[in-house]
């Protein structure tokens, strides 16, 4: 039996986008905070084999600094051997990271696009694998490879899209992986796991990213451990995802349907805080949508006692000021001819048009009603 631990798509040293420069830095060192999690987590399990499926850092924002944190990380485990698959970011150069890493006599690292292998003896286990060499793989290496020894627990290690048979991202698809017939095939690539799957005898999963780093990338994230054995042929396969992310991402929706005043959007926006748990490690979107009063509008000042106990809080305004259509379809001022103008784009236009409608329609009425609006 053999502990493992996949994970990958770290990107460590990406860029992260928020509007405060110095929450991008903290969510940068909190970032290699959770790898150090990994590593201590490593240690405390004894885990014997760690799959890092590519991705480890974001291309161009490798420093040194990270190699140097890579390094030492890799030797305060002396106890698990590291395999490292790059992937499109940190593929593999001659002259780059890998090759001058430095790195520990426990780390194996694919240098070529042709597959091959690492085998561990002692832990009765071979890991198979391949590097992206540029930025592209145009094609699967592993189609038509099979394990030498199927006595032994046989690992893909690999950095390869599943969703698309065109990806330019090493086009891997389920049926390949299942052919290919490792017991497990550890992958990277996709920053949202979907759990572990298989077919048969075959098992496969995407780890995630580690971090969250955009609303696309939603919900905690951390790595798949567990323990993989084989014992007269016969598998045996414990796998499950564990956090290792500090924070994470949340985008939510709230229908304020009927709102006049910002306390409703703030009274609705609390009660969905509470009622998500979302707090101090939350980055939460929330798009505002309904149909509300024309004098309505989501404002970030507005909503701030509100949010106060997230990390970090963005609204996006997506309402429709269609909240008395009725009275405006029947309205034969100039007021109900600009609504009668508009309605076509409110209701059956693009999301765009929608939203360029609802502004216009809010300004407009506005302007006629006397008042000035005011933009926050
Ligand atoms: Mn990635």
């Amino acid at each position: 039996m053999i502990k493992i631990i996949h994970t990958g798509d770290l990107h460590l040293d990406a860029p992260f986008t928020l509007e405060d420069p110095s929450r991008a830095r903290e969510r940068r060192d909190e970032l290699r905070e959770s790898f150090r999690a990994l590593t201590a987590y490593i240690r405390d399990e004894g885990i014997e084999l760690c799959l890092m499926a590519g991705d480890l850092t974001e291309r161009g924002y490798a420093t040194k600094e990270t190699a140097d944190l890579l390094a030492s990380e890799f030797a305060a485990c002396p106890g698990c051997r590291f395999v490292i698959a790059p992937g499109n970011h940190d593929y593999y150069r001659p002259d780059g990271f890998y090759a001058g890493g430095g790195f520990p006599k426990n780390v194996y690292v694919f240098t070529e696009t042709a597959p091959s292998s690492f085998d561990f003896p002692e832990l009765g286990c071979t890991v198979y694998g391949f590097a992206f060499t540029a930025p592209y793989l145009d094609r699967n290496p592993m189609q038509g490879v099979r394990p030498d020894d199927p006595s032994r627990i046989n690992v893909l290690c690999a950095h390869a899209d599943t969703s698309s048979p065109i990806s330019r991202y090493c086009p891997m698809t389920e049926r390949d992986i299942v052919d290919c017939g490792f017991d497990y095939a550890a992958l990277g690539h996709i920053h949202n796991s979907r759990g572990i799957k298989h077919e048969g005898n075959v098992y496969w999963a995407y780890c995630g990213a580690l971090e969250g780093r955009d609303y696309s990338e939603s919900g905690y994230k951390g790595a798949i451990t567990g323990t993989l054995d084989k014992r007269d042929g016969l598998l045996s396969v414990s796998l499950r995802g564990m956090r290792f992310s500090r924070r994470r991402y949340a985008d939510d929706r709230l229908n304020v349907t009927g709102a006049a005043e910002p306390a409703e959007a703030a009274e609705a926006l609390s009660a969905l805080i509470a009622r998500n748990g979302y707090g101090s490690d939350t980055l939460l979107r929330v798009t505002f949508e309904g149909s509300v009063s024309p004098s309505f509008s989501v404002s970030k000042s507005d909503l701030s006692v509100a949010a106060d106990g997230l990390y970090s809080f963005e609204p996006i305004d997506a309402t429709v000021p269609l909240f008395d259509r009725e009275k405006l379809e029947r309205d034969s001022t100039i007021r109900g001819a600009f609504y009668r103008r508009l309605r076509p784009d409110l209701e059956h236009g693009t999301p765009e048009e929608r939203a360029r409608a609802a502004a216009a329609l809010r300004y407009g009425l506005a302007a006629l009603d006397g008042n000035e609006f005011v933009d926050f």
